[in-house]
């Protein structure tokens, strides 16, 4: 498959390295002038941007975290006037608020660049239709793979998520070569166009699938039901939304565009760098990002990195699927939930009419999330009418969807009849591991 940009894609590891070198000691020191979060965390550690010469210094830098995006929320920790920002996007939070993050024309470019390159590398060109299905609007996927797709030339159908018919439809009629969505959704539509018997009718080559993990397993499962190569994306709101790193034809691994960021695997415990190769915490450093730059961001998300050159030619690091989150967050279809959210919608709507106890359960059916919360009444309130309850279900389902984007179905339970713990309250029951 045509490589892109074989200058950048295929940098010796030296080049990569000088080139990172260079960018991180010129972002270190703008964002010292321009971001307060980072040079008060500087200055703690008593260092300068003097200090740091090239990415050898980088495990010398503060760590950047996702409450910072809330402590300093909306716009505290942009690196340009709001004049310069041309787009804003948002995703959740661990409370109410979201967080937000800003984007200048050059970073929007920067963008596309990082989802065409792979988009090439799947072999898709300005010969074919991309049908875009991810949600467009404040999360990054509906518009990250749109800048790309647009960007190789590609024909950009941009129907967004929902409304499978239509979907299926949109894709006989327009003739779409590849379909970008999570995969859980590519799932749906794969069972939904063998029960319409329609496979033969689609001209469907390739699925651009990420926002949430997914198995080997589920990969072969849709690429036969759709008849494709199913490939891998990866990203953040944080740092880029889809394409920080992406798979190549050879779907082994997805590559990191390191001249825009610069990947580490760290023990989350100790905050240590780990060797290449080992499992831990991805941390990432935004040395192009002018809007929102990041030192040291916490992803949360577990996983590891192979340095070693691809068979597609391309050196830049590949970062395996991640395989789980050093914290709380749920992916529930694509969306990205705290548990904290949920209490806090129970606190705020409910008084004293439900108890602290509350259990989300989550499965696959159909493979598709299946998302119910259970809440103990309290006693007071569990001998008013059903109406009453009726009711208060229906005001906390509410809730819960104007806070997370996404429904859940919500039981008002007897008192007492959530299990207790001896230890830490077990919130979540997750039963969908090993039906992905
Ligand atoms: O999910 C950006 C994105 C959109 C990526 C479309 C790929 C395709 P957030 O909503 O901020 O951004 O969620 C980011 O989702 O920290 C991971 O935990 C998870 N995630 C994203 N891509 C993958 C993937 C978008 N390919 C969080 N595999 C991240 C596993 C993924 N988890």
């Amino acid at each position: 498959m045509p490589i892109r940009n074989p200058e950048i894609e295929c940098m010796s590891r030296e080049e990569i390295e000088k080139l990172q070198s260079e960018r991180l000691v010129a972002q270190v020191a703008r964002m010292y002038e321009k971001v307060e979060c980072f040079r008060k965390r500087m200055d703690a550690k008593g260092l300068k941007p003097e200090d740091i010469h090239g990415i050898e210094d980088l495990h010398l830098l503060p760590f950047s975290y996702k409450s910072d995006l809330r402590d300093y929320y909306p716009y505290g920790l942009f690196a340009e006037p709001l004049d310069n920002i041309v787009r804003i996007h948002a995703s959740s939070g661990t409370t109410g608020k979201r967080i937000v993050v800003g984007y200048t024309r050059k970073d929007l470019d920067i963008w596309s660049e990082c989802v065409a390159r792979m988009m090439n590398a799947l072999g898709l060109d300005n010969r074919d239709f991309v049908q875009v299905s991810y949600g467009y609007g404040l999360f990054t996927g509906g518009l990250g793979a749109h800048g790309g797709a647009e960007l190789i030339g590609a024909t950009v159908i941009p129907t967004s998520s929902g409304n499978t018919a239509l979907q299926i439809q949109t894709m006989i009629d327009f003739g779409s070569t590849a379909l970008c969505c999570t995969p859980s959704y590519a799932m749906y539509l794969g069972e939904e166009v063998e029960r319409m018997g329609v496979k033969d009718q689609l001209r469907l080559k390739v699925g651009i699938f990420g926002a949430e993990p997914w198995s080997e397993e589920m990969r072969k499962k849709i690429e036969e039901k759709l008849g494709i190569k199913a490939c891998d994306i990866y990203g953040l709101s944080e740092i880029l939304g889809p394409g920080v790193s992406g798979e190549c034809e050879y779907q082994c691994g997805m590559h990191v565009w390191e001249d825009h960021f610069i990947p580490e695997i760290i023990d989350p415990d100790t905050g240590d760098v780990l060797p290449a190769g080992a499992s831990g915490e991805l941390v990432f450093t935004t040395i192009t990002k002018e809007g929102f730059p990041l030192i040291r961001y916490r992803t949360r998300d577990i996983c590891s990195l192979n340095y070693e050159k691809c068979k597609c030619g391309r050196t830049h690091v590949r970062m395996n699927k991640p395989n789980g989150r050093t914290d709380d967050m749920l992916i529930i279809r694509g969306v990205n939930v705290f548990p904290s959210q949920i209490e806090e919608v129970l606190l705020k709507v409910s008084g004293d009419k439900v108890t602290p106890n509350y259990q989300i359960v989550l499965d696959r059916v159909n493979n598709t999330d299946t998302f119910d919360v259970n809440v103990e009444m309290s006693e007071s309130f569990f001998a008013d009418d059903v109406k009453s309850v009726a009711a208060l279900e229906k005001t906390i389902t509410e809730q819960l969807r104007s806070m997370l984007g996404i429904s859940a179905k919500v039981h008002l339970v007897n008192p007492n009849s959530i299990v207790r713990s001896e230890g830490k309250a077990k919130r979540i029951v997750d039963n969908r591991a090993g039906k992905m």
